[in-house]
């Protein structure tokens, strides 16, 4: 195996023996696999929409739910991959008939387009269909930069579709460019493909905000509960609001609780889902805590999308563990896809926590969140009064994702030095480092903003946009924004070409760079974008914040 796509790869390099995520090599290498034959997919559906304008429901859905499955840590289910790169086969043919019907022209020089295999030849081919293959370094850069974009694209277009929201021009764009880098481009020409990956990046976070918004309406300022109460209950965690919705809605009235987890958290701001008397509110902390936060909640977890840790050996909790969607972990029971518009069925899930304890409280209190664009915009008058007033020196993007490393320490000091005059913006799971922080308020706008989900870092860009108009500046980036972003995975790829797309320079990312980023595609990033790292909290405060 070799796998660099997130933060934590091995060493700041990759991770070859096995994943620091858990994956070990024999699944990593058969993600490799279904990438090889959803790319020769992407092959004959792009030129059977270029040349008849063939559009199939079920190969869109099929290309986003495979990329889906291979991003960090949402599935370790080797077994559900296999089956994946079975059918994945069986479509690429179809779609190959369909083609010689009727009379497309497709260059099929890449294997993925023509390999054929039985199932337990797989092992064997996967080992050799990894992304060293491509051994210009550069090249390899650029296109793994815009192979984990369009997985973070994949992620919010599944999202969207369970709400019944779509854009062909999005599912186009995803297998065009998988497409695309089956073949040799040069580096100008994969600089642009990474652009456009950007621009499809805002079309398909825009997509998701509309369909989260339009199903649950807008988030509003919200005091989220972090105490327990004395019912058994079901942890809900990963990013699928359709899952929240039928399961708030399924456990109503049967003695079973329901309390988010990590970036569930923003369901809490959804008028729809605060109506249901027995959603307490949000348990533990972001993803990585899992291990700790499962074992005292007592009662089973339903993960809808990554990010999963796999249990040790001895958790008590291994068997309390579901999961949903393109999530999976072999050991853990899998809930079935809606079929026929009928809403998936938890009573599994719901009868076994009926057979648990009631969780342990570990802490007590509130947090307060809900500051998506349109509650910021209700606020609107006051936030430029403060800024014009000098009361707001400056708003500083924390946004992004948290992991385990140590220096992810910085994001707290640095929450905690910021001077008085500064307000954080934040969507996603990087928030747990400073939101339980008394960080306090500016006249009553609280000091920290949470949009949301790493998906709303969409209403983030939204809000700046707004006061770019506001203050009628030529330049998004002559606001009194700085970018301060964490990463760790595909998600946070897209989130971060969709700011580059909108014109946002001057990004820090860390704690470190990406190790998928050659030292040329790094110095790129900087001259255009002026890309950089995080050095020292000090030194980092000062320069951003003057
Ligand atoms: Fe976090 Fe995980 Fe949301 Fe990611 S829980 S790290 S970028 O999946 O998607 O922010
Ligand atoms: Fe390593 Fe990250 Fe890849 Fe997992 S996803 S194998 S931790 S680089």
């Amino acid at each position: 195996m070799f796998c660099y796509q997130c933060q934590e790869a091995a060493k700041g390099v990759g991770c070859t023996i096995k994943g620091v995520c858990g994956k070990n090599d024999d699944l990593a290498n058969m993600m490799d696999l279904l990438l090889f034959v959803t790319k020769g997919i992407c092959v004959y559906s792009t030129a059977l929409r270029e040349q008849k304008g063939y559009e199939s429901p079920m190969v869109n859905k099929f290309v986003f739910d495979s990329l889906f499955s291979t991003i960090t840590n949402a599935n370790f289910d080797k077994t559900a991959i296999t089956k994946r790169v079975e059918k994945a086969i069986e479509i690429r043919n179809m779609l190959r008939d369909e083609a010689q019907k009727k009379g497309v022209k497709v260059d099929t020089t890449f294997e993925g387009c023509t390999w054929e295999g039985k199932p337990e030849e797989f092992d064997a081919k996967a080992a050799t269909v990894g992304i060293l293959n491509e051994t210009n370094e550069d090249i390899r850069s650029l296109k793994e930069l815009i192979t984990y974009g369009v997985k973070g694209m994949a992620a919010y277009a599944e999202h969207a579709y369970n709400l019944g929201f779509e854009d062909t021009a999005v599912y186009a764009f995803m297998q065009k460019a998988m497409a695309d880098i089956t073949k040799n481009l040069n580096a100008d020409e994969l600089v642009a493909l990474t652009l456009e990956t950007g621009k499809y990046g805002v079309q398909t976070m825009a997509l998701l905000d509309k369909a989260n918004t339009t199903s649950y309406g807008n988030p509003e300022i919200t005091k989220v509960n972090l105490g327990v109460r004395n019912n058994p209950g079901i942890l809900i965690s990963g990013h699928d609001l359709k899952d929240m919705e039928e399961l708030l809605a399924q456990t109503e009235g049967t003695g079973v609780d329901v309390y988010t987890h990590s970036e569930m958290l923003p369901a809490n701001y959804y008028p729809a889902f605060k109506k249901y008397k027995h959603f307490v509110g949000n348990y533990g902390s972001s993803w990585w805590h899992q291990r700790e936060d499962f074992e005292s909640f007592n009662g089973p977890i339903l993960f809808t999308t990554n990010c999963i840790v796999p249990p040790l050996a001895n958790a008590s909790y291994k068997d309390r563990i579901y999961t949903t969607g393109a999530a999976g972990l072999e050991g853990a029971k899998h809930i079935p896809d809606r079929e026929n518009g009928k809403p998936k069925d938890f009573s599994a899930i719901i009868e076994h926590a009926k057979r648990c304890k009631p969780p342990v409280e570990i802490e007590k209190g509130e947090i307060i969140g809900g500051f998506a664009h349109e509650q910021v915009f209700a606020l609107a008058d006051k936030v430029v009064d403060a800024v014009k007033s000098g009361a707001i020196r400056k708003f500083i993007v924390m946004a992004g994702c948290d992991g385990r490393m140590k220096d992810r320490n910085y994001y707290t000091e640095f929450a905690e030095k910021l001077p008085k005059d500064t307000v954080i913006l934040t969507a996603g799971c990087a928030k747990y480092r400073y939101n339980k922080l008394p960080l306090g308020d500016i006249g009553g706008i609280p000091r920290v903003l949470d949009a949301g989900q790493c998906n709303d870092s969409y209403s983030l860009a939204v809000i700046a946009l707004k006061l770019k108009e506001v203050f009628q500046l030529n330049d998004i980036n002559e606001l009194p924004i700085a970018y301060n972003i964490a990463w760790y995975e595909q998600k946070a790829v897209i989130v971060l070409l969709a700011l580059l797309y909108l014109g946002v320079k001057n990004i820090h990312l860390g704690p470190t760079l990406p190790a998928f980023l050659s030292p040329n595609v790094a110095k790129v990033l900087v001259e255009n974008f002026g890309i950089g790292g995080i050095t020292t909290v000090d030194e980092d405060i000062k320069l951003m914040v003057g």
